[in-house]
Formats: structure tokens, C-alpha cells, sequence
């Protein structure tokens, strides 16, 4: 009998669009402005995961470069180097920092550098092809980068 569990499904699907949408909640956004003479760098926020179930990102996109994935750092002899990441996955509720330093979304090859004041877009691409798009601002020194 698979009757209660479609009508299940289909209340879900009328009482909670919101809430599906809303699953991943970026906060704290911002990109670094450009170095001068460089045209890439490197986005940061707050990811939660605001459902009770796994959350997997399966990439990044950006409005002002196709070049855009999610890196990690690693530290090989005392140097930092980064590797693209294929999928970011959140457990339920699980909250993650994209910081300086560790995971992170790159920006390359941009067409023109990010400046002060600007804003750009970044849209996450989730397993289950829907996407979450937030505001960045740009911002030559993040105000919140301290330690807790
Ligand atoms: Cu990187």
C-alpha cells in the first residue's frame, strides 16, 4: 500500500517549499577584493545545514566567472597548498566555516578585479539539484575574522 506515504510526500511538498529552500543558510558571506595585478581570489562564509537531513554541495557558481570551485588547504612542510574539493557535505544541523586558512570557495580567472563595496552572487549546487544563492560583499579586511 503505498497510498499514505505518496499523500505523505505531497504534504510535505504543499506545507514546506520555504523550508526546502532554506535547507542551506549561508551567512556571513564576503569575497577579498583582488590583490593588485591578480584576478583571482577567494570567498568565504558560513554554511548550516537547517534540515534534519544530509546536505551534500556539489559545486559553486558564480556570477563573474565561470572558473569558480570549492578549494581546501593543505599544509605540506610548513607550505599551504589547495586542492578542489568534488562535494562539501553537511549533516543535519551541521554548521561549517568557509575561513581563511582552510575550505573555501576560489574565484579564477575573473574577467575584472573585485573591489571595495562591491557585491557579487555565488549560488551552491545541492545533490538534489537545487540550488542556494547568497550575497557576497566584497571587502578588502573581513571585520569578523577573529578567533572564538
Ligand atoms: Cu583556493
Amino acid at each position: 500500500m503505498h497510498r499514505p506515504a505518496l499523500f505523505l510526500l505531497m504534504s510535505v511538498l504543499v506545507l514546506s517549499p520555504q523550508t526546502w529552500a532554506a535547507d542551506l543558510s549561508v551567512t556571513n558571506a564576503w569575497v577579498r577584493a583582488t590583490p593588485p595585478g591578480k584576478l583571482m581570489t577567494a570567498a568565504y562564509a558560513t554554511l548550516q545545514n537547517t534540515s534534519n537531513e544530509t546536505l551534500v554541495v556539489t559545486g559553486v557558481t558564480s556570477d563573474v566567472t565561470e572558473y569558480t570551485s570549492v578549494h581546501e588547504t593543505l599544509i605540506d612542510r610548513d607550505r599551504a597548498t589547495m586542492r578542489p574539493v568534488q562535494q562539501l557535505t553537511l549533516n543535519a544541523g551541521e554548521r561549517t566555516d568557509l575561513a581563511p586558512g582552510g575550505t573555501h570557495i576560489m574565484l579564477m580567472k575573473l574577467s575584472e578585479p573585485l573591489t571595495d563595496a562591491q557585491s557579487i552572487d555565488i549560488c551552491f549546487t545541492l545533490e538534489n539539484n537545487k540550488s542556494v544563492c547568497n550575497e557576497f560583499s566584497v571587502t578588502k579586511h573581513h571585520a569578523s575574522m577573529k578567533h572564538h
